[in-house]
Parts: C-alpha cells; sequence; structure tokens
C-alpha cells in the first residue's frame, strides 16, 4: 500500500486494482471513449499502457469502440477484452455490439462507470438505470458499489476488485460455448480519480503475491452431454454456417459451406452447393442426415432442405447457441459417437459433381469476380470480414475452394458496425491485412467508425465497398415484387447519393475506384487504410 493512503482517492484505488486483477487475469487489450464518471478507469489504463502492459484503444462514439473491442476478440480466437465507458446514453450506445456478442460467444468485459446510489432516481445529470440495460445479453451484471473512505481506510479494496475480477472473468468464458459479455457497472463518487496509486505499480505487486501464468488456457467445449451417435455410412451431409466450426470436416462426409464457416478450401467441400441443390434433385433427395455445425443464415434453399421429411438432423452445439429452427433436431450435442464409418463412394460422387459443374459465366464485371479477387487476394497473411446483406450471399455461390481467415457478424447479422469490428480484426493481427467486403449502406450506417485514432499505428485495412446505390439485396424479397418501384425505392432499396471518396478522404482514408478486375487486384495490394470502392449498375 502506497504511504499516502488517506490522501488517495477510493475511485482510483479500487479502479487501479480492478484493472490490475483484469490484467493480471489475461486481458491485454482495452477500449475506452472519454468521459468524466469513468475517469479512475481510464487513468488507471493510461498508466498501464504508458507501462508497455496493455494496449489501450481510445474512440469517440461507444457503438463504434464496442464493436471495435468486439473485432478485436474475434481476431484474438475470441479472447475477453476491456470496454470502458461513462454513465448514461454511453452505455447505451455498446448496446448494438453487446447483442452481437451474446449470440455469438464473444467475451466482452464491460466497465460501465455510474454514479452512486444514492444520486439515482433523483434527477442527477447524465444518470439513468443503467443495471439490467442490457438484459439477458450480458452473462451477468455486477452493480457494484461506490467504493468508500471506509473500504479504503479498511484496506477491502484490493480484495473486494479480486472477487469481482475473479468471478467476472469465470463468467464471460466459461466454455467456448458460453462465453458472452459481462458488466462490471461501477459506480464512483468524488473525487472521481487521483494520480495514486499507480496501476501498473498495482499491478506489479500483484504479480508478485500471485502464481504467474494467470493467462487464460483455451477453452472447454462443453463437455457431459449424451454422445451423438451418428451412421455415417448412411448418406449424410454437413450443412457448416458460420464458423469457427474446427470440427466441420472432421466427419468424413459432403460439406455445403457457407463463405463464413472457414471451411470452403476443406477436401469435402461442395463448393457449387448452391447451384446442385436447385439443379440436383436427384441427389438431394437421396440425403438421409444431415449435420449442423455452426450457424447457417445465409439462404432459403438451405434452411429448406432442413425441412425435408424423414430426415434425421444432428446439431453440434455451437458458440452461437442453439440452432434447431424447425423443433426438429434428432440430437444435439457435442460428442460423436461414430456407429458406421462414412461411405466413401457418397463423398466421391459429390466431388465428382461439384467439379464437374460449370457455374453460368458473365463476361462483366461483377460481383462474382469481386469475390474471386477478393478471396485470392486474402489467401496469405490477410483476414477477411464479410459485411451481412448481399455479398456475403453471393460469396455462398462465388467463393473459391480456398482457406482464408474469414469472419462474420453472424450472431445478429446486422449491417452495423461493420468497419468498426474490421478495425478490431487489424488492431488484433496488425501484421496481417484486414479487408472488409460490405455494401454502401453498410459502410454509411457506419461511417463514424472511419475516424482514425493515430495511436493505433499503421494499420493494412481495406474497406471494399460495392456500390450498387441503395440495398440490392431488398430486390430479391417479395416487397420488390409486389410495391411499384418508386414506393420500394424509397421504403427499402434507400438510394444514396453520398461521395465515398470525399467522405473517405475527409477521415484521412485514401480511396481508389476499382472498375474491372484488373484495377480490383491491384488495389487490393496496396498498404495502409483505404476504401476501394467497387461501382456496379
Ligand atoms: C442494423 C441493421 N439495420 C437494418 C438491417 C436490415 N438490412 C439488411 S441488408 C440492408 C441493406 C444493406 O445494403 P448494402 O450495405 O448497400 O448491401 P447490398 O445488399 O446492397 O449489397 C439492411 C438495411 C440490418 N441487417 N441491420
Ligand atoms: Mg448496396
Amino acid at each position: 500500500m502506497p504511504d499516502s493512503l488517506t490522501t488517495d482517492s477510493p475511485a482510483q484505488v479500487f479502479a487501479a486494482n480492478v484493472v490490475a486483477e483484469l490484467v493480471a487475469g489475461g486481458v491485454t487489450d482495452f477500449f475506452i471513449a472519454p468521459g468524466a464518471r469513468s475517469q479512475a478507469i481510464t487513468v488507471a489504463l493510461g498508466q498501464l499502457a504508458a507501462a508497455g502492459t496493455i494496449n489501450l484503444h481510445v474512440r469517440l462514439d461507444e457503438r463504434s469502440l464496442a464493436f471495435t473491442a468486439l473485432g478485436a476478440s474475434l481476431g484474438g480466437f475470441r479472447k475477453p477484452v476491456g470496454v470502458v465507458t461513462t454513465s448514461g446514453t454511453a452505455v447505451a450506445n455498446l448496446h448494438p455490439a453487446v447483442l452481437e456478442a451474446h449470440h455469438s460467444g464473444v467475451p466482452l468485459i464491460l466497465l460501465t462507470a455510474d454514479r452512486p446510489h444514492e444520486l439515482r432516481g433523483v434527477g442527477a445529470n447524465q444518470t439513468t438505470n443503467q443495471v439490467g440495460i442490457f438484459g439477458d445479453a450480458v452473462v451477468k451484471c455486477f452493480d457494484v458499489a461506490a467504493p468508500s473512505e471506509a473500504d479504503l481506510v479498511a484496506g477491502r479494496l484490493p480484495d473486494l476488485a479480486k472477487a469481482l475480477v475473479a468471478e467476472a472473468m469465470q463468467l464471460c468464458q466459461q466454455s467456448q460455448i458460453q462465453a458472452g459479455p459481462v458488466q462490471l457497472n461501477l459506480a464512483f463518487r468524488e473525487p472521481l480519480s487521483g494520480l495514486t496509486p499507480n496501476a501498473q505499480t498495482v499491478y506489479e505487486e500483484l504479480l508478485k503475491s500471485q502464481p504467474t501464468d494467470a493467462q487464460p488456457d483455451s477453452l472447454p467445449l462443453e463437455l457431459g452431454d449424451a454422445p451423438v451417435s451418428i451412421d455415417y455410412s448412411r448418406p449424410t451431409i454437413v450443412i457448416a454456417g458460420a464458423g469457427p466450426n474446427y470440427s466441420g470436416a472432421s466427419h468424413g462426409v459432403p460439406i455445403f459451406a457457407e463463405p463464413s464457416s472457414g471451411l470452403r478450401g476443406d477436401y469435402h467441400s461442395i463448393n457449387n452447393y448452391r447451384f446442385l441443390i436447385e439443379q440436383r434433385p436427384d441427389l438431394i433427395d437421396q440425403i438421409e442426415q444431415i449435420i449442423i455445425v455452426g450457424k447457417p443464415t445465409l439462404s432459403r434453399p438451405v434452411l429448406a432442405l432442413l425441412r425435408r421429411p424423414n430426415l434425421r438432423v444432428f446439431v453440434e452445439k455451437s458458440i452461437y447457441g442453439h440452432f434447431d429452427l424447425y423443433g426438429n433436431a434428432t440430437q444435439i450435442g457435442n460428442q460423436i459417437e461414430v456407429l458406421a464409418e462414412p461411405d466413401e463412394a457418397w463423398l466421391q460422387q459429390w466431388l465428382q459433381v461439384d467439379q464437374d459443374f460449370i457455374a453460368p459465366k458473365s463476361d462483366r464485371f461483377e460481383r462474382r469476380q469481386i469475390i474471386e479477387e477478393v478471396w485470392l487476394a486474402s489467401q496469405v497473411e490477410s483476414q477477411l470480414l464479410l459485411g451481412a446483406s448481399r455479398m456475403i450471399r453471393e460469396a455462398d455461390f462465388w467463393a473459391p475452394a480456398v482457406e482464408i481467415e474469414v469472419y462474420s457478424n453472424r450472431g445478429l447479422a446486422g449491417i452495423d458496425g461493420t468497419i468498426a469490428t474490421a478495425t478490431g480484426l487489424a488492431l488484433s493481427n496488425p501484421e496481417l491485412t484486414t479487408r472488409a467486403l460490405i455494401g454502401d449502406l453498410t459502410f454509411l450506417h457506419d461511417v463514424g467508425s472511419l475516424v482514425i485514432d493515430p495511436n493505433d499505428g499503421e494499420l493494412d485495412l481495406q474497406i471494399i465497398v460495392v456500390n450498387d446505390n441503395g440495398g440490392s439485396i431488398f430486390e430479391s424479397l417479395e416487397m420488390a415484387k409486389t410495391l411499384d418501384r418508386e414506393s420500394f425505392e424509397r421504403l427499402f432499396k434507400t438510394p444514396q447519393i453520398a461521395d465515398l471518396k470525399k467522405l473517405a478522404e475527409a477521415y484521412g482514408w485514401n480511396h481508389v475506384y476499382a472498375t474491372d478486375e484488373l484495377e480490383l487486384r491491384a488495389a487490393l495490394k496496396q498498404t495502409g487504410r483505404i476504401v476501394i470502392e467497387v461501382a456496379l449498375a
């Protein structure tokens, strides 16, 4: 304990201990937005960052902040990261990313500063009910009372911080399947911060007093289910939705791999499956069993497969929770008991049909070529984020049989926060080129995430925008056929007239137009932060 014990702010002592415990527990990256009520946490994190102990990232907009944190956690194999906000609407701005994290098993530690209990519900500035604000999207919300002078004098604050962080860390990453956000709603009384104790010193003391190597091990899958018994000798396929799907390939049967499954390059993957579903009913009719891994979301024909009569559907538990859309899963679990080995002839028949299939070709530069170029450019030292909307669905048809590091926010498939998520991925793997392939509305939705924090350093980050002047995904839906064109455009397609080049440049990004494959290929080789705009009619 420092000598100046009684002059320390209880807020600062507690904040320093909370963050030191988090770091000792393995959290290396923190995301903060400026604010008064959270100043003790921010000061403490600043000290740890100055000492080189943590990576600290600053954002203005908390919505962007939280998606950036989400991307960073994803890029680090779902490691827990800290997110810090002040009180009030700042907290509410975390909500979209918290929902996505909840639905896709991403461990976020939300440190939301709050007024002390005596100032709640009495009209104090910037005060709302932050307890339970995220509902069941957080594993738990801890409502932590403001540290008091009495706590400080009694020397209780380090132990309080230790117990709090230990439980929070445990809850946010219980297993691969049950990971998710936790909220530490931390009340603080004035004085809201001080310069002592220095959080780096608190951290170093902490390390001396506890065994080292508290880094989280890789998380166990949830075990203990009754094994799922599969007779692979019957005609079986795997449908692989959004990943990570480490086990998808291990079944030894044909895989229908959505592009965000990470399995397109696998030997078993039938990459023309979206065409074959419609063109080879003879083969589809033979399927007797389907194993679902990850979260399939992209197409109605795939989901329709699951509703076929006399089908056995096995669901492998995933990070995305319980997937059983039609309530017809025969068994759900993650331990498999192999009753009989796969039929090699069945697999070979599918691989042959896939290889022989000739996809419709067009000479125009369109989405197919964009996907192929982006995919192939991403084979080495790269990671790719697929935005929601049309391009990920086009990739379901066209993504080549090449393994790449691929991500997508399929927990809720929002078009929000995509630039921020890509930035988070880039921050967590700065040695890679990070690409996001998104639509024009998705770009505009999150354009504020182009704000650059110069302290983030040089990132190779490419936002590839397919600008088709509005939400072209809606063209394929019911209302596009029933509504008159004008109503459809005004109500759904929402064409926009934004100048993306000016926007990008205003935020300090490079911008380049790509009008054909060669220009796109060249643009994809550029370094730095760049918006690559591909205009399509
Ligand atoms: C936050 C959020 N709001 C609304 C939607 C509904 N939505 C799905 S796709 C889409 C349009 C996206 O358009 P664009 O990014 O241009 O992609 P395109 O389909 O044209 O390639 C919208 C509004 C959503 N998924 N998420
Ligand atoms: Mg569009």
